[in-house]
């Protein structure tokens, strides 16, 4: 199958309406209906959606309908939506805007940003464990490991760390080596967790799982080092968030140790390394692959 970019940015915006309406008719109803707004207003129709699609392009090479991965995609983009209510809180990154619009606490108060930031990670991981037609799709054996997967991306070692020494980086010193530790952490696990779990529900060998884990972390550190670049290169209207923040506050970036044009040459390095990984494996991933490309080539 072709993957031109014409091609992928409709998959892509297939992929985000999928995943809204998904989430349309699957966001918990009951409780307290200022709780429910903030919900939908943190996570339907906003933001790229690329984590799902990095799941649904994934599968397409194992033939998993999205139809059936629709409560796993909804989950990573609830907890998704969750890590940036919270890392935009006074307290974190202290940020007025997000796609486009004020940030959670900005439109609903910091006491809500907080609690639906609280109430997108609980759903999110409830909506994909609590499904019997996923359960039943699957089985438990395969869904346990995800879910394994899933809270080590997110824990000490992964999203929660990542976000700990990225506040605790902030206006000191640091070298190449910390920087990818941070990106690592922070984000590339869990850009990681859509492709690996993805293998997994498609009954990928030992050689893909190790292969693909590879290029998902790889990619990863792409996806961060192309999210500072555009901090630097973009205007905030074309970002949809306040651009030159890490500058501001002084964030370890890979731009603050190496300059901006070896950054951007440090992150196409990385791509065609991934991208070399990926060859080695018979199956192809032509999906994936434009989806990564996109990631880096993006413009907010
Ligand atoms: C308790 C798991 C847990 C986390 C809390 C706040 C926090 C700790 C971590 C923050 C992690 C974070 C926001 C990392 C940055 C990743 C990043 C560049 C996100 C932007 O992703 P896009 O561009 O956003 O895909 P859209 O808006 O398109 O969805």
């Amino acid at each position: 199958m072709g993957c031109d970019k014409v091609n992928i940015e409709d998959f892509l915006r297939d992929c985000a309406q999928r995943v809204d309406q998904f989430l349309e008719k699957r966001l918990p109803v009951g409780g307290p209906v200022r709780l429910q707004e903030a919900l939908r207003y943190g996570v339907i129709g906003g933001g790229k959606k690329l984590r799902a699609s990095l799941l649904f392009a994934t599968c397409e090479a194992y033939n998993l309908a999205q139809e059936k991965l629709l409560p796993l995609a909804g989950a990573i983009e609830m907890i998704h939506s969750f890590s940036l209510a919270h890392d935009d809180l006074p307290c974190m990154d202290n940020d007025d805007f997000r796609r486009g619009k004020p940030s959670m606490h900005r439109a609903f108060g910091e006491a809500m940003g907080v609690l639906a930031g609280d109430a997108l990670l609980i759903e999110g991981l409830s909506l994909f464990l609590t499904d019997a037609q996923f359960l039943h799709t699957f089985g438990a054996a395969k869904i346990i490991e995800i879910t394994q997967l899933l809270l080590a991306a997110l824990g000490v070692q992964g999203m929660v760390g990542g976000q700990v020494w990225d506040l605790e980086y902030e206006k000191k010193r640091v070298t190449e080596e910390e920087v990818r530790k941070i990106y690592l952490a922070k984000t590339a696990r869990f850009i990681q967790f859509p492709i690996l779990s993805g293998a997994i529900l498609g009954g990928a060998d030992q050689k893909e799982r190790e292969i693909l884990g590879k290029f998902g972390l790889q990619l990863g550190v792409c996806f961060q080092a192309k999210d500072d670049i555009l901090d630097v290169t973009e205007e905030s209207s074309t970002l949809g968030k306040t651009a030159g923040k890490d500058l501001e506050q002084d964030k370890a970036t890979l731009i603050k140790v190496k300059g901006l044009q070896r950054a951007q040459e440090f992150m196409w390095e990385e791509f065609d390394q991934a991208v070399t990984l990926l060859s080695e494996l018979e199956r192809p991933f032509p999906r994936l692959l434009a989806v990564a490309r996109l990631i880096v080539e993006r413009s907010h």
